[in-house]
């Protein structure tokens, strides 16, 4: 037998760390890892990918919903610059990935050689941490140092080198279980500050975002707010954070919001945020809250001090685990007696408010999005998975479509698009037993159509929604916005989906008028492979009761 190498000792630390899929697009500069998990194909799945784009979004999906660094393995120069949008969108979303990158051999370094990048200075912004295995002796530290620092505090993406030298290197590799990751705690006596304040409130409101919540801290979310009957607010594309059927739902934050909530947010007196962010996209660039105003009515709970209380000073700044802290308030609820809150209408307008916003609205076209995210609500059960990536498409499905069940929704807060395909392809992987839909635009799916191929070749049960207005709508609208009847670069020509589809190997449906759509589902769903479905809309109707070139928002 060949002595360990330092590629056996990489894989043997994925195994340790628990990952079970691994997503690439080969390259020459990383043979030995591919080697490396030849042997270890029984326990550690190596998933083929056709763009490094991909690879990376779906090493992203897969933790969203597993909670551990998702891991993806590309090549040096070509691979990672391509894989940067997945870098980004866990950067943004504070999803812990760890990406390693095949580098050019350690002796040519900064001779500009064929395919060289500087790992260190490229990611400089992108990435949470950048780590070199310069040493064969320390590669196994280095890879569970990176899986610590995608975790830790803010969890985020850590990209590591792996010069091509190093690789077939002898490495001792120690068999060793990866310390327990350090989650702190909160204490009783803050636990009681919130609740103090909570008692004095009138118009409270709990917002729940951030990232790595398990379904035992959602619970406990549910608990807290159904003893307190609080209003609650999810973040951008969190809408599965909350079940959105619940009395006190009340609504996503984000580019759809109402009116309505937006005022709540503004005028409740006590916003108790549970791991949100407080970001510009769910704050109305940051008009919605005043900060002064914040000041006395802000109860902010982060696990990492440096977003915390940032743009928004609180009145109480919690440098806790936001789970935790939730299973402590539900655990304080269970013990109280209480009366009914002095703010019952307040919730009870709020989740009508909300549920209102669900009634389908009229369209001009012959497809109707709002019966269409009905309907599919109406037929997936509770707990399949929809993704999505950006476009104005995504706004009808936030709205229409509601999250009964945590972990059902897979979307970038980083607004990238050509991010659902490849989400529903590691989310079927995560959940073979679950329903899964992809649901794209036009242009949207065109950033990531490749991976049909991937699909088809797995087999995958996927049905991938396309929804052509035949444009990059949302900049359209922008564009009627401002520059009216100026339409430049947003007009798309689109091949044929459905074609395109089954040149792939999938089933495919047009549907043309909204009739179509429940038995085109039905067949999409029976079918026994990755299935399209292509919704011919028409692009005046831009968003849920706005048309294109008529004034006036939802
Ligand atoms: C990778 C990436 N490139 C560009 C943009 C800017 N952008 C946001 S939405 C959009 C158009 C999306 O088109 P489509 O998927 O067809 O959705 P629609 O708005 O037409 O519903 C563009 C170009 C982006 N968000 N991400
Ligand atoms: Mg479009």
């Amino acid at each position: 037998m060949t002595p360990p190498r330092v590629a056996d000792a990489v894989v043997e630390r994925l195994r340790a760390h628990g990952t079970r899929l691994v997503y690439s697009v080969a390259g020459e500069s990383y043979l030995d890892v591919l080697d490396a998990l030849y042997d270890a194909r029984a326990s550690l799945r190596l998933v083929t990918c056709r763009h490094e784009a991909a690879a990376a979004n779906m090493a992203e999906a897969t933790a969203k919903l597993t909670g551990r660094p998702g891991v993806a393995l590309v090549t040096r120069g070509p691979g990672l610059t391509h894989a940067s949008i997945g870098i980004h969108t866990a950067q943004q979303d504070g999803t812990p990935m760890v990406l390693f990158v095949g580098e050019i051999p350690r002796a040519d370094r900064y001779r500009r050689a064929f395919q060289e990048v500087n790992l260190a200075q490229t990611l400089g912004d992108l990435a949470k941490g950048v780590l070199q295995i310069d040493s064969a002796a320390r590669a196994p530290e280095l890879v569970d140092r990176a899986f610590q620092l995608a975790m830790a505090d803010r969890p985020g993406p850590v990209v590591v080198g792996l010069p091509e030298d190093v690789l077939g290197e002898p490495c001792p590799t120690p068999v060793l279980a990866p310390a327990a990751p350090a989650i702190g705690g909160i204490d009783a006596a803050t636990i009681a500050l919130i609740v103090e304040r909570l008692e004095s409130a009138h118009r409270p409101l709990l917002w729940v975002g951030g990232s790595l919540w398990t379904q035992a801290g959602i619970d406990a979310l549910v608990r807290f707010a159904e003893h307190w009957e609080l209003p609650v607010v999810t973040s951008f594309r969190r809408k599965d954070h909350f079940p959105n059927h619940h009395p006190c739902y009340a609504g996503e934050l984000g580019f759809g919001t109402s009116r309505a909530l937006a005022g709540r947010i503004r005028d409740a007196d006590l916003v108790l945020a549970l791991g949100a962010a407080l970001g510009d996209v769910e704050t109305g660039s940051y008009q919605w809250l005043e900060r002064t105003a914040m000041r006395s009515r802000l109860i902010h709970v982060r696990a990492d001090a440096t977003t915390l209380s940032a743009v928004f000073p609180a009145a109480l700044a919690v440098h806790a685990p936001p789970e935790a802290t939730a299973l402590a308030l539900a655990a304080t609820a269970r013990h109280a007696g209480r009366s009914a809150p002095r703010w019952q209408e307040w919730t009870r307008s709020a989740h009508l408010d909300q549920a209102a916003l669900v009634a389908p609205v009229a369209v001009s076209g012959a497809v109707n999005l709002a019966e269409v995210f009905r309907t599919l609500r109406a037929a997936l059960p509770d707990d399949a998975i929809v993704s999505n990536g950006a476009g104005n498409y995504a706004a009808w499905l936030h709205r229409f479509f509601e999250h009964r069940a945590f972990h059902t929704q897979l979307a970038p807060g980083s607004g990238a698009m050509g991010y659902g395909v490849p989400a529903a392809i590691a989310a079927k992987l995560v959940h073979p037993g679950r329903e899964v839909v992809a649901v794209a635009g036009d242009g949207c799916f065109l950033m990531a159509s490749q991976e049909l191929a991937t699909a088809a070749a797995l087999g995958l049960r996927i049905v991938f929604l396309i929804v052509n207005n035949a444009s990059y709508g949302t900049i359209r609208m922008h564009q009627e916005e401002r520059f009216p009847g100026r339409t430049i670069g947003t007009d798309l020509r689109n091949p044929d989906f459905v074609a395109l589809a089954q040149a792939y190997g999938l089933g495919a449906w047009r549907v043309t008028a909204t009739a179509g759509f429940a038995p085109a589902l039905a067949a999409a769903r029976a079918h026994e492979g990755p299935a399209l479905i292509e919704l011919v809309t028409a692009v005046e109707d831009i968003a849920p009761g706005r048309r294109l070139g008529a004034p006036g928002a939802a």
